[in-house]
C-alpha cells in the first residue's frame, strides 16, 4: 500500500463523525414526523451556511483553515443548537440550512465548506456533525418554533471521476498547440469543456469514441465512490463535460456544472428514484419541513414532477404535509422562473427576477444616477405574477396558489451583498428590508444581513458570523426584529392580496420621485388593510401626489391612519376626497395601519 494512502486511511479514522451512522440504515428509530405550519406566508425564513454560522464543537474543526474563506471556518450544527435565542429574537421562523450530505473534502485548494459538492447521499458531512446532532438540531428548532428546509442538490454529484480522454489511467491536464503555428488549449481531464457528442477519447490518430470515466479512490480529500451505489456507474451520467454557456440549452440540462460536478443522468428512473429514496429518507429520519432544491434549471422538468410527486405522496404517508418544495432557478427571467412551479411541479422558486429588477435596480443602485430605475419597474414586474407562476395550488403541496408563496430575497450566497454593490448604503439597504417583510410573498433574509456584512463576490460573501459575538443591539437587527414583529402582528401583512397604489417612472427631482406605495388586504384576510408607503429616493423627500394627482386609498375619507413603523409617533388622515398626501424622507418608509386596528 502507499504511504499516502495508508497516511489518508489513519486521518480519516481520526476524523469524527465518519464512523456516523447510515441514514439509509433502516435500523435507525424514526422519528414521529410533525406538520408545523399551516400557511408558509406565516414564515420568516433565514439561510444561512452551516460551515459560517456558529461553531459549536471544537472536536470537529479538522481542516479549518480560519479566515481563508474557501476553505472551512469551523461552524457546525451544535452551533445553531446554540443559537436559537439569537434567530428568535430576530424574529426569524424557518432556517434554512446548507447541505447536510458528505462531500469530497477539496478540489484545486477550495474546500466543499458550502456543501454542494455530495460524495455519498446517505451520510452526514463529518465536518458538520453527526447523525445524532442533526436530529437534535431539527428537534430543539421545532420545540422553539423554527422549522427547518434542508439544501438538496439532484442535478450533480462532487468531483467523483475523471474523464480518461487519453486512455492512460491516470487524470492528466494537458496543453496542445504552439500558439505560433496552431492554437494553445489546455485540457483537463477532471472538467473537459462541454462536447455536443459527449467527452470523446482522444489519440494523435484522432477522437477514438466516449471517453473512460474513471471513479477515484482516494480517501484521504474523500475522493472515493459515490453512494448510494448507484452513483458509482458511468451510467448514471451525461458525461458531456462542463457548462460552457447557460444561454445553450442542451448544456444547461446535460453538462457538468463549472468546478468538475458530474452531472446526473436525471431522466433515468433508477436515477430519479435513487434521489427520492434519498432525501426521504433524511425527512424521515431528521423530520425536515421543507427543501431548497439546487440548480433546479439544470434538471428536465419531467424530473421536477416526478420528484415533487415522489416525495409529496411518501412523506403524506408518514404524516408530514404542507412541506415545502422552494427551487434556486437562478435567472432574471421572470417567465423562466415560472415555469417551475407549474402544475405538478415545485411549490415555491425564489423571486430572482424581483431580487435584480427590485432590489438591485431600484434599491441597490439608488445612488447611481446612470443605473437607478423608477418604482414602475416594480409594478410592472408583480403584474406579471399570477400570469407567471399560476394560480393553483400544488395537489399535496403547501396548499397556496404559487404566485402567493414566492420566496423574496434581497441577498444570497452566490451574489454580491446588497453593502457590496451599494457601496455602503445602509439606508438603501434597511428600506429594502422593510419592502422585503411587508410584500406578498415569504421573505428569506440572508445570514448576516441582520450584521450589515457587506463581503464582495463568493466566497466573500460568506462571512463569518460567530465574529459579531451575536450581537442584537445594531441597527439593523433591531430593523428586522421591528419588522418580523410587526409582520406577526398584522395578518394582512402576511396573508393579504396586494393593489398597488402608487408607483412612478421619477428618479430625479419630480415630486414623486421614488414613491411607492401599496396596500395589503382582502382576499384570504377579510377586511383588514395596511397601507404601506416608500420613498426609494436617496437625495430627496418626496411626496404621494404629482401635479393634479393624489394617492388614493381604500380607506374611508377621514381615517386616521397610524404608523406602526416610526419609533416616534406619526400618523396622517386620509382626506375628504380620498386621497392621501403624505411626505416621506429620502429612503425611509411608513407601515399605515388604521387607528382603531392599531396593536
Ligand atoms: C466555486 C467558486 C466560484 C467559481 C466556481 C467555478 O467554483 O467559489 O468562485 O466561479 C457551489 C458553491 C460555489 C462553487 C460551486 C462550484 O459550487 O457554493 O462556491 O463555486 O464548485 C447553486 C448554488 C451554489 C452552488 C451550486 C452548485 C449551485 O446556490 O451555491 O455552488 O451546486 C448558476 C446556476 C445556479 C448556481 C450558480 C452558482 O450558478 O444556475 O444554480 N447556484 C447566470 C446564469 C445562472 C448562473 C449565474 C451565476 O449566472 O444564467 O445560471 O447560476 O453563474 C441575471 C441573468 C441570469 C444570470 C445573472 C448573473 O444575471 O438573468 O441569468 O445568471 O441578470
Amino acid at each position: 500500500m502507499k504511504l499516502s494512502k495508508v497516511v489518508g486511511i489513519a486521518l480519516i479514522l481520526a476524523l469524527p463523525g465518519v464512523a456516523c451512522i447510515e441514514a439509509l440504515d433502516n435500523s435507525i428509530k424514526p422519528l414521529k414526523r410533525a406538520t408545523l405550519t399551516d400557511d408558509w406566508r406565516d414564515e420568516v425564513v433565514y439561510q444561512l451556511l452551516v460551515d459560517r454560522f456558529a461553531n459549536g464543537d471544537v472536536n470537529n474543526d479538522y481542516q479549518v483553515v480560519s479566515g481563508a474563506l474557501a476553505r472551512y471556518q469551523g461552524g457546525d450544527w451544535r452551533g445553531i443548537i446554540n443559537h436559537f435565542d439569537y434567530l428568535t429574537a430576530l424574529g426569524v421562523t424557518t432556517i434554512w440550512i446548507s447541505p447536510v450530505v458528505r462531500n469530497v473534502e477539496t478540489d484545486a485548494d477550495v474546500d466543499a465548506y458550502h456543501g454542494y459538492w455530495s460524495q455519498d447521499l446517505t451520510q452526514t458531512n463529518p465536518h458538520f456533525g453527526d447523525l445524532a446532532t442533526l436530529r437534535l438540531l431539527v428537534k430543539r428548532a421545532h420545540e422553539s418554533g423554527i422549522k427547518v428546509l434542508l439544501d438538496v442538490v439532484a442535478n450533480h454529484m462532487g468531483q467523483v471521476f475523471f474523464y480518461d480522454m487519453n486512455m492512460n489511467g491516470k487524470p492528466d491536464e494537458y496543453i496542445a498547440g504552439t500558439g505560433t503555428i496552431s492554437p494553445v488549449t489546455r485540457t483537463t481531464e477532471w472538467d473537459p469543456d462541454f462536447d455536443p457528442r459527449g467527452i470523446q477519447a482522444q489519440t494523435s490518430l484522432g477522437v477514438a469514441g466516449r471517453a473512460p470515466i474513471i471513479f477515484i479512490n482516494d480517501p484521504l480529500i474523500n475522493r472515493i465512490p459515490p453512494r448510494p451505489a448507484i452513483f458509482a456507474s458511468a451510467a448514471a451520467y451525461h458525461a458531456f463535460g462542463r457548462v460552457l454557456s447557460y444561454d445553450d440549452p442542451k448544456q444547461v440540462l446535460l453538462a457538468d456544472f463549472p468546478g468538475g460536478l458530474k452531472d446526473l443522468a436525471t431522466e433515468l428512473p433508477q436515477v430519479r428514484t435513487a434521489l427520492i429514496d434519498a432525501y426521504v429518507q433524511w425527512v424521515k429520519l431528521v423530520d425536515f419541513d421543507g427543501f431548497r432544491l439546487d440548480t433546479v434549471k439544470h434538471v428536465e422538468h419531467d424530473f421536477w414532477r416526478v420528484f415533487s410527486k415522489g416525495v409529496r405522496d411518501r412523506l403524506a404517508a408518514e404524516g408530514k404535509t404542507n412541506f415545502m418544495l422552494v427551487g434556486e432557478a437562478f435567472d432574471g427571467d421572470d417567465a423562466l422562473l415560472g415555469s417551475y412551479t407549474r402544475p405538478g411541479e415545485l411549490d415555491s422558486v425564489f423571486y430572482f427576477s424581483q431580487h435584480f429588477q427590485v432590489f438591485r435596480d431600484v434599491f441597490e443602485y439608488a445612488n447611481d444616477p446612470t443605473k437607478r430605475r423608477g418604482t414602475d419597474q416594480i409594478a410592472s414586474l408583480w403584474s406579471t405574477k399570477k400570469g407567471n407562476y399560476g394560480t393553483a395550488p400544488q395537489p399535496g403541496g403547501i396548499g397556496l396558489p404559487p404566485y402567493k408563496a414566492l420566496m423574496n430575497i434581497i441577498e444570497n450566497h452566490d451574489r454580491p451583498r446588497f453593502l457590496f454593490e451599494s457601496n455602503g448604503n445602509l439606508a438603501a439597504l434597511r428600506n429594502a428590508l422593510t419592502l422585503l417583510m411587508t410584500e406578498e410573498g415569504i421573505p428569506c433574509i440572508y445570514y448576516g444581513s441582520e450584521q450589515e456584512f457587506s463581503g464582495g463576490n463568493d466566497p466573500a460573501n460568506r462571512e463569518v458570523l460567530w465574529k459579531t459575538a451575536f450581537s442584537t443591539e445594531g441597527g439593523t437587527f433591531r430593523h428586522i426584529a421591528r419588522l418580523a414583529k410587526i409582520r406577526q402582528q398584522y395578518i394582512a401583512l402576511r396573508r393579504g392580496d396586494t393593489t398597488v397604489r402608487w408607483s412612478s417612472a421619477h428618479v430625479g427631482t419630480e415630486s414623486d420621485a421614488g414613491i411607492f406605495a401599496f396596500e395589503r388586504g382582502g382576499g384570504d384576510v377579510g377586511n383588514q388593510k395596511v397601507l404601506v408607503v416608500m420613498n426609494v429616493s436617496e437625495s430627496q423627500q418626496s411626496a404621494t401626489e404629482r401635479p393634479g394627482l393624489g394617492l388614493t386609498t381604500a380607506f374611508a375619507p377621514g381615517t386616521i391612519l397610524v404608523d406602526v413603523l416610526s419609533e416616534t409617533p406619526r400618523q396622517v388622515t386620509v382626506d375628504r376626497g380620498g386621497e392621501l398626501h403624505m411626505q416621506l424622507p429620502p429612503q425611509s418608509a411608513a407601515i399605515l395601519v388604521p387607528q382603531n386596528q392599531v396593536m
